[in-house]
């Protein structure tokens, strides 16, 4: 959940804790069991509250940390669990760490602060780029210059350091006494640096900063202390190598991580097959459940990617105009919907995702995410997928809240995805998912996926009783087996009760 663009319960047009605590019954009533919201934290916003000023705080724009331990135990009273974000790569260049270190104190071995190279020390330290565009690299006024992977006002901690680890292991400490039950780590395979900090030669292993062997002592010592609490973890580990995925995942480090192969794969039978496979093959040897992710903040919304000639998602290949045939994106999330909540292990669905919104093309001059000013205005970033959400159709801002203009602007025609005109109409997006997560229980929770023979273009499986989910990605229609019981599908069928192209159905054979 991105708190500031849920529901703004102050008024100031920023989402906060209260609106959320307001909307705890629509949250319950979708069926969702657990709340992964990003940073809350006290943060002056230069990257959407990744940078964080004070863990132990709760940014004034979203509430106070009375209003979290409240919102915590009301999600609780109705079977919710919180689960909170916690950024060790970076903190933000406003914590008193990084204002001391700036100052010149000792606080500076915390981070990594090097003399530049060149006859003055003119030149970054290496040549690493920022993740955001850019050098990775700021100098301040007295001539050194400090490490940063995403934005300047996000400088990176020195894990190589026992205070850097014995600060996060308390702040865990901190939330777990506050009841939350799991935690989700940012950039989780970013944190460690080859501490020569060498430039970087493509290709070279290790790589200086990304998936460093020591990442993992790290992770075993949180692990430690979640399992006091009996608290989870998901990690943000964006790797291509299946293996060396599977390592966060070991029994004694992270229980789950972020499924980012499915989130960037393409709407083609072969290629989604081949990735659920994958996914349960490298999991089946850690025996971690898999994730299944189809957008979250940083990314694409599913239904406007879904409608593009490219059907993956990539932060290199994203730009402004790109067309995109939105029917036909919304009858394919619908359909990925289903084959999501069939397979086995936890799904993650991104707020809005259930009422199908679109990726809104920001107005140039609205843009806030640093994405974009640090690709000096060629990538259109993030914002598009963060647009306040809207809850009533008639109302002011959507319904988003009930004072100022939302900090985003909502695109016209917003309105017409308000929760309470999807709520009554049994063809909603909000419909279906409410639908599906209420039968998904019938997959018969972690029972093993079987494939069932299917022509090309089909995906067809079973797991439990007989229980089947089938999907349609081929033009020819798909007559699914007969006599089966159709418990539910994305779209209509044919006359003849087969699936038309991008159309996905469970049922009971
Ligand atoms: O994202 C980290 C990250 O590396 C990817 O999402 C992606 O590579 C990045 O957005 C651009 O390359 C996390 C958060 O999800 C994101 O919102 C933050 O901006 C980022 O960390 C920095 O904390």
């Amino acid at each position: 959940m991105y708190v500031r663009s849920f529901a703004d319960g102050d008024g100031d047009g920023t989402g906060d804790l209260a609106g959320v605590r307001a909307r705890l019954p629509y949250l319950a009533e979708l069926g969702v069991d657990a709340l992964w919201f990003t940073p809350w934290y006290r943060s002056p916003m230069k990257d959407g509250g990744y940078d964080v000023a004070d863990y132990r705080a709760v940014d004034p724009a979203f509430g106070t940390l009375a209003d979290a331990e409240k919102l915590i135990a009301e999600a609780r009273g109705l079977g919710i669990r919180t689960i909170v974000d916690i950024v060790p790569n970076h903190v933000s260049d406003q914590h008193p760490w990084f204002r001391a270190a700036r100052a010149g104190g000792p606080e500076r071995e915390l981070f990594h602060f090097r003399p530049g190279r060149g006859a003055h020390g003119e030149l970054p330290p290496n040549d690493w780029r920022s993740e955001f565009g850019g050098p990775a690299w700021t100098r301040l006024p007295d001539g050194d210059w400090y490490l940063h992977l995403f934005a300047p006002e996000q400088p990176d901690l020195n894990w190589a350091h026992p205070a850097v680890r014995r600060e996060h292991e308390d702040v865990l400490r901190f939330w777990f006494e506050r009841g939350v039950a799991g935690v989700r780590i940012d950039s989780a395979a970013l944190p460690a640096k080859d501490p020569r900090l060498p430039d970087f030669v493509e290709g070279r292993d290790p790589h200086p900063y990304v998936d460093r062997d020591e990442l993992h002592d790290v992770y075993r010592s949180w692990r430690a202390v979640a399992d006091e609490y009996d608290a989870v973890f998901v990690g943000e580990v964006w790797l291509p190598d299946s293996e060396r995925f599977a390592r966060y995942l070991r029994p004694d480090e992270l229980h789950t991580a972020f499924n980012f192969a499915f989130m960037t794969c393409p709407w083609q039978a072969d290629r989604l097959r081949a990735c659920v496979d994958e996914t349960l093959a490298e999991h089946a040897p850690v025996g971690a459940p898999a994730t299944w992710v189809l957008c979250n903040h940083d990314v694409t919304r599913t239904v406007t990617r879904y409608g593009r000639a490219d059907t993956a998602f990539d932060f290199a290949a994203k730009a402004f105009g790109t067309p995109t045939d939105l029917a036909l994106g919304a009858r394919r999330a619908r359909a990925a919907a289903l084959l999501s909540l069939a397979l086995p292990g936890a799904v993650y669905v991104y707020q809005g995702e259930e009422l199908g919104l679109p990726e809104a093309d920001v107005p140039v001059e609205r843009i806030v995410d640093p994405m974009h000013f640090r690709s000096d205005g060629a990538d259109p970033g993030r914002d598009g997928c963060r647009i306040p959400l809207p809850w009533t159709a008639g109302a002011p801002h959507a319904g988003f809240g009930p004072g100022r203009e939302p900090w985003l602007p909502q695109p016209a025609g917003w309105a017409s995805y308000a929760v309470d005109r999807q709520q009554d109409d049994p063809g909603s997006m909000l419909a279906l998912y409410r639908a599906a997560i209420r039968l998904r229980p019938v997959f018969g929770g972690d029972a093993p996926l079987t494939w069932l023979p299917a022509p090309d273009g089909v995906l067809a499986f079973s797991r439990a009783d007989g229980v089947v989910c089938a999907v349609n990605l081929a033009d020819a229609p798909y007559a699914p087996p007969a006599a089966a019981e159709l418990l539910l599908a994305s779209g209509p069928l044919d006359d003849e009760g087969r699936l038309p192209q991008d159309t996905a159905v469970w049922l009971r054979l």
